[in-house]
């Protein structure tokens, strides 16, 4: 029988990034699609009948697809230089769940599914768990097909191209239906099981968190010939906005603000940049609160900006508010999982955006660092093969 790590060996170079480390496997390039392609045919091993919905989403099937099923799974596209674990783990998992169940000889009263979510990291098209915020309708399914990414592909491109009809994307009540309870297994972000916790904890929910796009806008000149008193130079401006990024969160018990990301236009050594783009990642257990810290974080940078002689234009990308698991399911986990802690978590997951459309939960599997979006992103294999035994046996008392 294969093990969770035996199974994650066998993507190990599927999507490798040499310059950055670990993994980069972006919704439909050609590293998910293997990846795509190797959970078809495990899951075609197991017996289990796999499609591909309308929102690009993989469903692999024990029983007939059938209202109110019990499905568990995750995500395979990573973050940028992303680790091994993310996604795949709580995929490799499910399967071996499977195995564990049919060995065990359980014969399921109702179907269960193992279902994939599409462009969970939102690292392609700029919004997360966008798979299955198309599916609920959480995202405007207009706005999702003119989504594009940094080579100006859009998401109908891209789908068409993928074999869907970019017309069909948009929430699916029949495969919404489908989902009477939603289990998900991840590997922990953060440090709550730390270096020697238990292997495996109950999520209880998911903080707050939103993207904004923060777009600076000066006066593009020659690094040579434009002395320092006649420049308008955003990247100057951008520079003090992400002190004042850490500065807001920082004055604020719980706030996490991030700026990972930013892309001076047109970016050449020898350029002041015309235009400088950030992206803000803001997340906090209070909405109200994660949204007054953008608002502030928007005010110094106009302010900061004005004093460069530059602009500053803020734009929301996406915002998932907090959430709170359904408590008679996450009771139903604890049972399943005697003694497993209950743990919040900072991190985004389809999870918590199917949480307002059917009972959802989480189980969480150690990981020694807490480490988590980068390449020492770690599970050991003792840890693994425990999650894979708690989520057959979270399955099994729910089936
Ligand atoms: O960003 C997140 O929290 C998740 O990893 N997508
Ligand atoms: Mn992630
Ligand atoms: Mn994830």
């Amino acid at each position: 029988m294969d093990t969770v790590t035996s199974l994650l060996d066998s993507i190990a170079d599927v999507g490798r990034d040499p310059v950055r480390g670990g993994y980069t496997r972006p919704v439909y390039s050609a590293a998910e699609l293997d990846l795509r392609a190797w959970f078809s045919e495990q899951a075609g091993r197991r017996g289990l009948a796999v499609d591909t919905d309308r929102n690009g989403i993989l469903w692999a099937w024990w029983g007939e697809p059938q209202r109110g099923a019990l499905v568990t799974g995750s995500h395979l596209d990573s973050v940028p230089g992303g680790g091994a674990f993310d996604g795949p783990l709580g995929v490799a998992s499910a399967l071996v769940a499977v195995d564990v169940l049919k060995a065990r000889g359980v014969e399921p009263n109702r179907s269960l599914a193992v279902a994939v979510f599409p462009e969970e990291e939102g690292s392609r098209f700029g919004v997360a768990c966008l798979g299955s915020r198309l599916l609920t309708g959480a995202i405007d399914a207009d706005r999702a097909r003119n989504l594009s990414d940094d080579d100006g592909n859009t998401l109908a491109d891209v789908a068409r191209r993928n074999g869907l009809d970019p017309r069909l994307l948009g929430r699916d009540e029949e495969a919404l239906g489908r989902i009477g309870d939603f289990i998900e297994l991840h590997v922990e972000q953060g440090r709550g099981l730390g270096e020697d916790g238990p292997a495996v904890a109950v999520g209880s929910s998911i903080l707050g968190h939103g993207r904004w796009k923060l777009s600076v806008h000066g006066q593009g000149n020659h690094a040579g010939t434009t002395l320092m008193e006649d420049r308008q130079d955003p990247m100057v401006a951008a520079a003090q906005i992400v002190l004042a990024v850490r500065q807001v969160a920082a004055g604020r018990r719980d706030a996490r603000a991030t700026v990972g990301r930013l892309q001076p236009v047109p970016g050449g050594t020898n350029v002041i940049a015309s235009r400088v783009d950030l992206w803000l990642d803001v997340r906090h257990p209070d909405d109200e609160v994660t949204a007054g810290l953008v608002e502030a974080i928007h005010g110094k940078a106009q302010k900061i900006a004005a004093f460069e002689g530059c602009t500053a234009t803020l734009t929301e990308e996406s915002f998932s508010g907090t959430v709170q698991f359904d408590a008679a399911l996450q009771r139903q986990v604890g049972n399943a999982l005697p003694g497993a802690p209950v743990l919040a978590t900072g991190a985004g997951h389809d999870a918590g955006v199917l949480a307002g459309f059917a009972p959802s939960a989480m189980v969480f599997v150690r990981n020694p660092t807490g480490i988590s979006h980068s390449p020492e992103e770690h599970v050991e294999d003792a840890d693994a093969d425990a999650g894979a035994e708690a989520l057959a046996d979270v399955l099994e008392a729910l089936l």
